[in-house]
């Protein structure tokens, strides 16, 4: 066993001297010294030994596997150092070659459009807020006044949440609309409230103009002798603010259980001016001159029972709208599908 220990010794030795490069040392070494090496193949056979053969052997080989695993380190520095030095040669640098330049991300678009929205709101006192992504049915539905049993509740499509009931607050749910937040708002701070709600909303709807995932902004005013001229104002600054000069927006009757009275609301086409005429024919983009935008209204009294607040001493508006779909009613955007906007193909997202 000895001789077998001393030829391995030489022959491990021999094979290091001829290596030449770093990555074949790795090899050399699992071959020599690893687990499954001749070298601990061979040590495997020092249980057969008498106890005193065991000994001296075990010496020896405790040796020589020092001995490898020194001449390896040696070699590893040597072999780095010539690659070191050689690099000059090998790496050289053209520094008249023009550079590689990296690719760089931006936000996505309706990030893009949710900074600017609270920005606009935030100009003029309004301060963000953010609804949680699942909500009790209670917030969603019955403290806005929608009892369960009420029809309307069918058109905000819910997706139910598979978990216990909560015992005061009923069924958990994906939030379907960012009004939940009203009520949220009013639990959480004394009135006035200036709030702009911007939250993710999820809806069992599917088509060229809805997606299950989706965002709405929610604006909420809380303060004494709030009137519809304030909302018509607010809104006007938006779409001023957002959509460019000229843009104004229109308050048309409309029924929601949480506003009273409610509205739905257009703004001005940008495309025809408002006219609902271009050239000789109809604008192509609006049938009137408008466009819808989304819903608003007067804050209900039932609403702000929910809230804590006593609807004598309070009065206040309330309005909800998309975030894509009022992103998409930019002129110039020309986004025909709201589902491209998630499809996370580059070619689209890197235009905006
Ligand atoms: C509401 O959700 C009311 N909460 C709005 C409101 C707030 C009214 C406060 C009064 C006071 P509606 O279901 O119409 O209303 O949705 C509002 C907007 O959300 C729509 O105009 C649209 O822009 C957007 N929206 C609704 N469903 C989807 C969907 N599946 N995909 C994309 N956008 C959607």
């Amino acid at each position: 066993m000895k001789d077998r220990l001393e030829s391995l010794r030489e022959e491990a030795l021999s094979a290091l001297g001829k290596i030449g490069d770093l990555p074949s040392l790795g090899v050399w070494e699992t071959g020599f010294l690893g687990r499954k090496s001749r070298f601990n193949l061979l040590l495997k056979g020092l249980g057969n030994l008498s106890s005193e053969d065991r000994k001296t052997v075990g010496q020896q080989a405790n040796g020589i596997r020092d001995e490898l695993a020194a001449a390896l380190a040696n070699r590893r520095r040597e072999l780095s150092s010539v690659s070191l030095s050689g690099l000059s040669e090998t790496e050289r640098i053209d520094v008249s070659l023009p550079g590689i330049k990296p690719a760089t991300g931006h936000l996505h678009l309706v990030s893009q459009a949710i900074a600017e929205i609270g920005s606009i709101f935030g100009r003029i006192g309004f301060h963000r807020s953010v609804q949680p992504e699942v909500e009790w049915d209670w917030y969603a539905f019955e403290s806005l006044n929608m009892p369960s049993d009420h029809p309307a509740r069918d058109e905000w499509e819910t997706f139910f949440v598979d978990a216990p009931n909560h015992p005061k607050l009923g069924k958990m749910v994906l939030t379907p609309h960012t009004s939940s937040g009203q009520v949220r708002e009013m639990q959480r701070r004394k009135p006035p409230i200036r709030m702009i709600g911007i939250s993710k909303c999820y809806r069992r709807q599917m088509d060229v103009s809805h997606v299950p995932m989706f965002h709405q902004f929610e604006g909420l005013m809380v303060d004494r002798g709030v009137s519809v001229t304030h909302l018509k104002g607010v809104l006007d600054h938006f779409a001023r603010t957002f959509f460019g000069a000229g843009r104004k927006t229109r308050l048309r009757p409309f029924h929601f259980r949480f506003t009273e009275p409610s509205f739905e609301v257009d703004v001005s086409c940008g495309v025809c001016g408002g006219t609902g005429r271009l050239g000789d024919g109809k604008c192509r983009l609006c049938k009137d001159g408008w466009l819808e935008l989304g819903g608003a209204g007067m804050v209900h009294p039932n609403v702000f029972r929910s809230g804590g607040l006593d609807p004598e001493e309070w009065g206040g508006f309330a309005f909800g709208w998309g975030v894509e779909r009022t992103m998409m009613m930019r002129s110039g955007l020309n986004i025909p599908d709201i589902r491209d906007i998630y499809r996370n193909d580059r070619r689209f997202l890197e235009q905006f």
